[in-house]
């Protein structure tokens, strides 16, 4: 089933730098609405299992690592066409790829510390959501 939410972390090295207001702002100004949001940590168990699609590439453990090394921001977020529209908002892996006006062009330092998470179905969006939220905190 299509649905109009998708999922984002802003990552350890945003939270770091203090753009947690600077992200939240671009997200909202691009029209998504903000269903559920908190600040948290991953464990390294979380990361580990949050990224398993990734486990036999070379940065796994730099990646594992460096989400779970502090804080993050999870939130679920509301808008037409959100999973597809919020990765056009956050831009390339690769800031140097990035466009202008995108997330990781403004905030994001390298291809590992790239400031924040979108997903990539409606699918992982949906369970990605459920990993962080109950249905009581999903407004
Ligand atoms: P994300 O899942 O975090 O939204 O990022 P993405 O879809 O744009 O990129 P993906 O291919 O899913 O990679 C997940 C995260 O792994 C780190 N990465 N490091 N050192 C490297 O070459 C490398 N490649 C990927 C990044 O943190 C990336 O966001
Ligand atoms: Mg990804």
């Amino acid at each position: 089933m299509a649905t109009n939410r998708t999922f984002t972390m802003i990552k350890p090295d945003a939270v770091e730098k203090g753009h947690i207001g600077g992200i939240l702002a671009m997200i909202t100004d691009a029209g998504f609405r903000i269903v559920s949001l908190k600040l948290t940590q991953l464990t390294v168990a979380d990361a580990k299992a949050f990224y398993a699609v990734h486990s036999e590439r070379p940065f796994y453990g730099e990646l594992v690592e460096f989400m779970s090394r502090g804080p993050i921001v999870a939130a679920i977020l509301e808008k037409d066409n959100a999973v597809e529209d919020f990765r056009a908002l956050i831009g390339a892996t690769n800031p140097a790829d990035a466009a202008e006006g995108t997330i990781r062009k403004k905030y994001a330092t390298s291809v590992g510390e790239n400031a924040v998470h979108g997903s990539d179905s409606d699918e992982n969006a949906a369970l990605e959501g459920a990993f962080h939220f109950s249905g009581r905190e999903q407004f």
